[in-house]
């Protein structure tokens, strides 16, 4: 048995992006609709660019199943692109400030950006949604769910009350064409999003991703590698234009005193059977992570996107062929890609979440960690009891 990872590889115009995914247990259910559904989510929102029309991103499984079940090896998911053309894909000289093209260029010592750019490119957010969304074939047999969603889109913020019930959010989110829980938010996001159309410019936004329903545990204070709330933020941290991710307030927690920050602990025995095993906070300012481990509360992470780097009028570059100054060159992109991002952090952050769990409970059938899983409730339940 393997620790749950994955690696990604393809290009955004190349014939295929692939993902393989070692450690996933034998008889987790492969649900590839459900994956797709997770694909056709991240093509969509409002200020995508004309290669969502082009695209109808679904995975076929390459290895690793049988009769729509994992088997223990490692699984491969592919997902071809339609707009394969890297061969004939034009140079690109004009590095565009933000993107990776002028520091992709030094280090690979190429005057043409178009290497560089075809892997930095968003576009490898489908094969890691397509791994977060086989992670959570497994975790949703335990009743973990992830939930990804747009809080702010440049100067519109949302509105909303984040404890919610997960489904409310979800309704609410997929009711809009910019996956926001605040109703009232969505059009003047829309209409902002418009206005940055008009003036060829672009937009960034803040994300918020929640996990409900995991246990206390996941995640260790032993090693620094192994705390989930730093692996939580690498995860979503090299999401492409993300610059900065927290958790709980994150930032603003630097502002107040100990005592308007830290999440007084009580027990309430009615509630043994949550994934608080009964231990109750009044608040969630930690986000559901102390010490690099899950408390039982609910995880909430933000992240901030920049605005997409490539924009219709161009902005002050230099010609790497001849160093002279000239306009950055235009490649086909969106105008704003948050509602896709937050689409990627949630399944990113869904794989890590499988991972931690898989650390704390793994076997190489689902069988074994179901059995492992309940064995950890009902000796975490018993905990401080005098039976024990
Ligand atoms: C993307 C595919 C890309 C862009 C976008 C994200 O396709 P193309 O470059 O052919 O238009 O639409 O990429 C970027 C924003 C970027 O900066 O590279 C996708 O599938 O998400």
């Amino acid at each position: 048995m393997s620790t749950l990872d994955y690696r990604t590889s393809g290009e955004s115009h190349g014939a295929a992006l692939i993902v393989l995914v070692e450690g996933m247990p034998a008889g987790v259910t492969v649900d590839a609709e459900w994956v797709n559904r997770q694909l056709g989510r991240r093509q969509g929102g409002y200020g995508r660019g004309g290669r969502m029309k082009i695209e109808q991103d679904s995975v076929t499984v390459l290895s690793g199943a049988r009769h729509g079940m994992t088997i223990g090896s490692p699984v491969t998911l592919q997902i071809a692109n339609r707009d394969a053309r890297i061969e004939s894909a034009p140079p690109v000289h004009r590095p565009r400030p933000g993107h990776a093209d002028l520091a992709g260029s030094l280090k690979w010592l190429t005057t043409d950006c178009r290497p560089t750019l075809e892997r930095a490119s968003a576009r490898e957010t489908a094969a890691r949604v397509a791994a977060g969304a086989l992670a959570r074939c497994l975790l949703r047999e335990f009743g973990i769910e992830t939930i990804g969603y747009v809080t702010r889109i440049g100067p519109v913020a949302a509105t909303f009350d984040s404890r919610a019930p997960l489904n409310e959010l979800q309704a609410v989110r997929d009711g809009n064409e910019v996956y926001c829980p605040d109703p009232l938010a969505a059009q003047p996001m829309i209409d902002a999003i418009h206005q940055a159309k008009v003036d060829q410019d672009t937009l960034g936004g803040l994300i918020e991703v929640q996990v409900r329903g995991h246990p206390p545990g996941l995640g260790n204070c032993v090693r620094w590698q192994d705390k989930l709330d730093g692996r939580l933020m690498q995860a979503v941290g090299s999401i492409q234009a993300i610059k900065g991710v927290e958790i709980g307030p994150g930032f603003a927690a630097a502002e107040r005193p100990g005592g308007q920050v830290h999440d007084p602990i009580g027990f309430d025995p009615s509630q043994v059977e949550t994934p608080g095993l009964g231990f109750v906070r009044s608040s969630n300012n930690a986000g559901g992570l102390e010490g690099g481990m899950t408390n039982g509360q609910p995880i909430v992470l933000r992240a901030a996107m920049k605005p997409i780097s490539t924009l219709l009028k161009g902005m002050e570059s230099v010609d790497l062929r001849t160093k002279q100054p000239a306009r950055s060159d235009y490649e086909r992109s969106d105008i704003c890609a948050v509602p896709a991002a937050s689409v990627v952090a949630e399944n990113v952050v869904a794989f890590e979440i499988a991972r931690a769990f898989l650390e704390k409970f793994g076997g190489d059938t689902l069988q074994e960690v179901r059995a492992a899983y309940e064995n950890y409730l009902q000796a975490a339940r018993n905990l401080g009891s005098p039976e024990v």
